[in-house]
C-alpha cells in the first residue's frame, strides 16, 4: 500500500458516535485500506448551514492501494451503506466522508478536488489533522497550517469530546 490519505469524517444526525464508528469500520475491514491513525473525536458547531445540530468530527490517516479516484468510491459507498440520505446540500447528515490529501497530489476532476479546497476554512478539519500530524504540508498552501488555523474565527467552536489516549483506532467506540 503505497500512497498515504487523509480522510475527514463527521455526523449530525441520530447516533453520531455509531454513525462514525461504523465508517471506521467498513473502512478498516477492507484488504485495500490500512488505518494508520485516529484522531480524537471533537463536537464541532455547524459551519456553512448554522441552523443544525452539532457535529462530531475526526480526521484518520490511511495507508491504501486505491487510487484517489478509487479511495473517492470507496467513500461514497461508505456513505450509501451507512444509510446516509443527501438533503440540502450544507444540511444535517448520518456520515460524511472527504478525502483531504492523497500522497502530495493535486488533483482537479469532475468529481474529486485534492487536497479538499475547503481545508482553509475549517477548523473542525485542521484541528484533529494537526493533532495526527503536527508538521503536515499541504500542497500548494504557502502558510503552516497553525497559522492559518489562528485566522479562523470558528475554531472556538471545535471541542474535545473523546481523547484518543493509544495507538488503538478502536479504542475511541469500546467494544
Ligand atoms: O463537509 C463536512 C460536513 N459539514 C460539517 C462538519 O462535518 N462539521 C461542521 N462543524 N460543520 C460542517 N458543515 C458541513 S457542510
Amino acid at each position: 500500500m503505497n500512497n498515504i490519505a487523509y480522510l475527514s469524517m463527521g455526523s449530525n444526525l441520530g447516533n453520531r458516535l455509531e454513525y462514525l464508528h461504523n465508517a471506521v469500520r467498513i473502512l478498516d475491514q477492507d484488504e485495500n485500506i490500512e488505518i494508520v491513525r485516529l484522531s480524537s473525536i471533537y463536537e464541532t458547531e455547524p459551519v456553512g448551514f448554522t441552523n443544525q445540530g452539532n457535529f462530531l468530527n475526526l480526521v484518520m490517516k490511511i495507508k491504501t492501494s486505491y487510487s484517489a479516484q478509487e479511495l473517492l468510491e470507496k467513500c461514497l459507498n461508505t456513505e450509501k451503506v451507512i444509510g446516509r440520505k443527501r438533503g440540502i446540500r450544507w444540511g444535517p447528515r448520518t456520515i460524511d466522508l472527504d478525502i483531504l490529501l492523497y500522497n502530495q497530489d493535486n488533483i482537479e476532476t469532475d468529481s474529486l478536488s485534492v487536497p479538499h479546497p475547503r481545508i482553509q476554512e475549517r477548523a473542525f478539519v485542521i484541528i484533529p489533522l494537526l493533532e495526527i500530524e503536527p508538521n503536515i504540508t499541504i500542497p500548494k498552501m504557502k502558510d503552516p497550517l497553525y497559522t492559518i488555523l489562528n485566522g479562523i474565527p470558528d475554531k472556538e467552536g471545535v471541542r474535545l469530546w473523546k481523547r484518543k489516549n493509544g495507538e488503538d483506532a478502536f479504542e475511541l467506540f469500546g467494544n
